[in-house]
């Protein structure tokens, strides 16, 4: 470890939504200071939001050597190097990528469109179940991962569903 420990959400659910998460990872890792050390499998989740197609999530563990700032810059690239359009998106519609930095070496700040810990980690299965495979035992605020993923509505667990591995 050179740098921070960092966590980063990957969601798609357009196109080959296996296939663009895959890919995604292969951009991330060992380019502009980020470099993937372990993933969680890769989750299918009913969406949250207006009706749309089911997501793929998956959470990804990773060496952060820059700022927060300039990370979330790349990921960004990355999800529009993948075909993401932001300016034609509704709020919480489909989308080809989504690459959210969740939480970034225990920082707490809010400036513009960054904040982190991630807003509403702790409301959404489809986030804490594949974060909670890779640190369960993470706080967040007053509790952990793995608590705060227990404290959700049975059936908001159940509508999220382990597929098979992410890593290739
Ligand atoms: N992302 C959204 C809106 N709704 N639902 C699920 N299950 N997974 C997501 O990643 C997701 C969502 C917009 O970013
Ligand atoms: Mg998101
Ligand atoms: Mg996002």
């Amino acid at each position: 470890m050179k740098g921070a420990l960092a966590y980063v959400a990957l969601g798609a659910n357009l196109g080959d939504r296996l296939a663009t998460l895959r890919e995604a990872v292969r951009r991330i890792d060992g380019s502009h200071g980020l470099t993937v050390l372990r993933c969680s499998a890769v989750w299918e989740t009913a969406a949250v939001g207006p009706p749309q197609p089911d997501y793929l999530n998956a959470v990804i563990e990773v060496d952060a050597c820059k700022a927060p700032w300039a990370h979330l810059q790349r990921l960004h690239e990355i999800e529009r190097s993948l075909g993401r359009v932001r300016r034609a998106e509704e709020r919480w519609g489909p989308r080809t990528l989504d690459l959210d930095l969740l939480w970034q070496g225990g920082l707490i700040l809010q400036q513009g469109d960054l904040e982190l810990p991630h807003p509403r980690i702790t409301e959404r299965s489809f986030v804490l179940a594949p974060l909670a495979e890779l640190a369960p035992s993470l706080p967040l605020g007053e509790r952990a991962v793995a608590a705060w993923l227990e404290a959700r509505p049975a059936g908001e667990r159940a509508s999220v569903r382990r597929v098979g591995p992410l890593a290739v």
